[in-house]
């Protein structure tokens, strides 16, 4: 959590004719904002997708799955406009919210010459799976949402 832009700026240093594009979390994106001023000052052309989803969500699944949905610590409150952050730092931040937009905005950002921001608004309760229970084993893993029990 918070290496994905990290990583991406060490990626397009060492492959400067590459596209290399960095999926970020929003709570991981907020641990690495300032590697932002890095991507600006090189002009690094790295393509940033945040996915939105307005919160850490690993961890939201973890308490509505294994802690009786007691949701504790897991908003982002106070989270930044992400596009408007990209602006700050002088490239193009864009959000998204239909996924409709998705293929053109990906598309305009990838065809951009410079660095870019998706900032991609998702669904907040998604959950993720596969995902293995603190303490299980592997083969202990959750494949899917819990079935509605049948009478
Ligand atoms: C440095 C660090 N701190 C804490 C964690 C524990 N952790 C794992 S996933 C997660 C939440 C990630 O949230 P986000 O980046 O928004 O991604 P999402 O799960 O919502 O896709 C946290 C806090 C971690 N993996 N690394």
């Amino acid at each position: 959590m918070g290496f994905g832009l990290p990583a991406a700026v060490g990626a397009q240093i060492g492959n400067p004719d590459k596209l290399v594009i960095a999926l970020v979390g929003d709570g991981g994106f907020q641990m690495s904002i300032p590697e932002l001023a890095t991507v600006a000052a090189n002009r690094l052309p790295i393509k940033i997708v945040v996915m939105n989803n307005g919160y850490l969500g690993m961890v939201r699944q973890w308490q509505e799955l294994f802690y009786n949905n007691r949701l504790s610590a897991v908003t982002l409150q106070g989270f930044p406009d992400a596009a408007m952050l990209a602006g700050a730092y002088g490239f193009p931040g864009r959000t998204v919210e239909d996924p409709k937009e998705v293929g053109q905005a990906m598309d305009d950002a990838v065809r951009h010459p410079g660095p870019y921001l998706l900032n991609v608004k998702v669904s907040p309760l998604e959950c993720v799976y596969p995902i293995v229970p603190a303490g299980a084993a592997i083969h202990e893993m959750v494949l899917g949402p819990p079935k509605a029990a049948t009478v």
